[in-house]
């Protein structure tokens, strides 16, 4: 018995040692491409907040959104032109960014707006994760890129086909999308 119980805990030793390694090997991987995030603060009157990276892989961008404070159901989710939250409805965040002047529609489609992203799914008790890989969007700070720009959540579903936001209603949070790089300097 005690042998048996020495190399069931050694065998438990490899594997921690094993795990360990990989974690450090993650972690090396995605210190690599440039990353930017975006804290979303409540706006027209909701209690909505969370947050929302951006991560470079490849030739895409990997989004990770986490949210809290939504009502359960579907919210549009885009990238707006302005990072500008100022406005008590984020008005000022202005329209879809929308570098290639193309229609609103579905993130999955040709025809639709650079900051087009699907949906927000919110449970029962109003909180919402996603993640998701796109290739309209880019970590610059240009004209056809996404920081110094805005993320905003709509009260209601985007259709992903009404012109020109999905008739996806009221903005309830609003934040400006930073390098992670700067944002330490910055604030
Ligand atoms: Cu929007």
């Amino acid at each position: 018995m005690k042998t048996g119980t020495k190399i069931y805990r050694s065998s438990q030793l490899a594997s921690l040692v094993s795990a360990t390694v990989l974690l450090a090997a993650c972690a090396g991987m995605d210190a690599s491409g440039p990353k930017a995030t975006a804290t979303l603060e409540s706006r027209s009157g909701s209690s909505v907040t969370g947050t929302v990276s951006f991560q470079s892989a490849g030739q895409k961008v990997r989004v990770e959104a986490s949210v809290t404070g939504l009502t359960p159901g579907e919210h549009g989710f885009h990238v707006h032109e302005a990072g500008d939250c100022s406005a008590a409805d984020a008005t000022s965040a202005k329209g879809h960014f929308n570098p290639a002047t193309k229609a609103h529609g579905h993130h999955g489609s040709a025809e639709r707006h650079a900051g087009d992203m699907p949906n927000l799914v919110a449970d029962s008790s109003g909180n919402a994760k996603l993640s998701v890989e796109l290739d309209t969007l880019s970590l610059t700070d240009g004209p056809m890129g996404i920081l110094n720009r805005s993320v905003v959540i709509h009260a209601d579903p985007d259709d992903y086909k009404t012109q020109p936001a999905g008739n996806s209603g009221k903005r309830v949070a609003c934040g400006v999308i930073r390098s992670a790089a700067a944002a330490g300097s910055r604030y």
